[in-house]
């Protein structure tokens, strides 16, 4: 009796635990590189700045894009949908690899690596946006960096930037003009022979008036890589190695790319690992757990589980698409233009001259796996008219010419369940008349 009670509780506990999985974070999209930052303009939330692993690859060469996600409780996140891509950067050609954020002077600024069609070697880009969420608008290579793959931007507390880079075995460092655009002339160090068995991506942070330096290593020069550590008294170093905090765990990916924040009170670890594509060791999803330190400021190893951030509540993902993003988001404004003289709207504006038929507003959404998500779009319309909804190829069944009401003010209409296919989804929505319609967001909530 005493044993069947036992595992009734074990059972019960598993599928509790199952339900209430924090790990993967993120599961409707394959995602990897994760920075994670609070800016001081909102310290409620939190926001991880990542790249973006293309389903079905399973390799890194054909990476295209960057997306940002934010939560204000670690338990509902939203994805903002694609803020760059390989296409909006004149000076690059392919490889949208590893990337941080940084806030500076009332911009944001997303600091990221792709190949340079000149050279062929990694470049670290900049790119900037008014507002945390992006999208963000390339201003060119920061000058001074060569094979700057994996960047990482610490800005000390003294606003003296630092800019941390590392691939195939090396790592540098340097301090960055106050513009950010260009390395400061003899501040450029290597701390490769400090850093045991470094192979890429440094994320520097601070902790009881240190540096830290983490990175992904190579135990024994052998894969699957692992999360390594070194503390410093200055950010150029000199580094003492300290040990690991993330070794070879089950289900991880190839590679390990992390950072470590404080948000709200507590150390948080974000990483990645391959969980969601069933052992497709290059088509990664993020990761978080807590970080502890000892009393002599060295960080207790995590071992990742399911449960991750748990806070009792499974995670929840909304995807939020901006219409007046536009192409800079991947989407299309066909004949339409953006305004913001309507107020009310959320974000920068919205969208409306949707003056003749076939005149439309696009966005992109990008999925793991097949799903089926709910779709809500706000808008608001002068008169009553007859509008189209696709989703993909496809017109939505119920939004085919459909007679949609006048609204009173900004509305939020529930266009009901799709279907997303694996990869890129485009949602259209046209009005077949001219209602004066204006469209402000679509929101997908993805059901996993
Ligand atoms: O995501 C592509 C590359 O894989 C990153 O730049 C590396 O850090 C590794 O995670």
């Amino acid at each position: 009796m005493k044993k069947r009670v036992l595992y009734l509780l074990l059972a019960f506990t598993l599928s509790a635990q199952a339900v209430n999985a924090q790990n993967p974070l993120i599961k409707h999209i394959y995602a990897a590189d994760p920075s994670a930052h609070v800016w001081t303009s909102d310290t409620n939330t939190l926001w991880l700045y990542t790249s973006h692993d293309v389903p079905g690859t399973n390799h890194h060469l054909t990476m295209f894009d960057y997306h940002v996600f934010s939560t204000r409780d670690l338990v509902t996140w939203t994805d903002h949908g694609r803020v760059l891509s390989v296409d909006d950067v004149d000076w690059a050609i392919s490889h949208a690899w590893a990337i941080d954020a940084v806030y500076r002077h009332g911009k944001y600024y997303l600091v990221y690596c792709m190949i340079e069609k000149a050279t062929g070697m990694f470049r670290t880009g900049l790119a900037t946006s008014d507002v945390p969420q992006g999208p963000f608008t390339d201003i060119g290579f920061i000058q001074g960096v060569e094979w700057g793959q994996d960047p990482c931007l610490f800005v000390d507390d003294d606003n003296t930037p630092y800019l941390f880079w590392g691939a195939g075995g090396h790592c540098s460092a340097a301090q960055l003009t106050n513009d950010l655009k260009s390395i400061v002339p003899g501040t450029k160090v290597d701390l490769t022979s400090q850093l045991f068995e470094v192979f890429e991506g440094p994320w520097v942070h601070k902790y009881k008036g240190k540096y830290y330096l983490s990175y992904p290593g190579l135990p024994k020069g052998q894969w699957p890589e692992e999360m390594y550590y070194a503390i410093a008294d200055k950010p150029l170093g000199p580094y003492e190695y300290k040990g690991k905090y993330i070794a070879e765990f089950k289900g991880r990916a190839g590679t390990n790319h992390g950072s470590i924040i404080k948000y709200k009170g507590n150390w948080l670890a974000f990483h990645h690992s391959a969980w969601l594509s069933g052992g497709m060791s290059e088509v990664r999803n993020l990761m978080a757990d807590y970080l502890f330190y000892n009393p002599d400021g060295t960080i207790k190893p995590i071992v990742p589980d399911s449960l991750g951030l748990l806070k009792g509540k499974p995670n929840k993902v909304i995807i939020m698409l901006e219409a007046e993003n536009g192409k800079a988001a991947g989407g299309r404004l066909n004949g339409t233009e953006t305004s913001n003289a309507f107020p009310g709207y959320g974000g920068k504006g919205y969208v409306s001259g949707f003056d003749v038929s076939h005149d439309y507003v696009e966005v992109l959404v990008q999925v793991a796996n097949d799903m089926k998500a709910n779709l809500k779009v706000r808008l608001a319309a002068d008169n009553d008219f007859n509008g189209d909804v696709l989703v993909g190829a496809k017109t939505l069944a119920g939004w085919d010419g459909t007679a949609f009401k006048k609204t009173n003010g900004w509305e939020e209409v529930d266009l009901g369940l799709v279907d997303l296919k694996q990869g890129d989804n485009k949602i259209r929505i046209n009005s077949k008349q001219n209602a004066n319609l204006r469209v402000d967001w679509f929101k997908v909530e993805p059901r996993l």
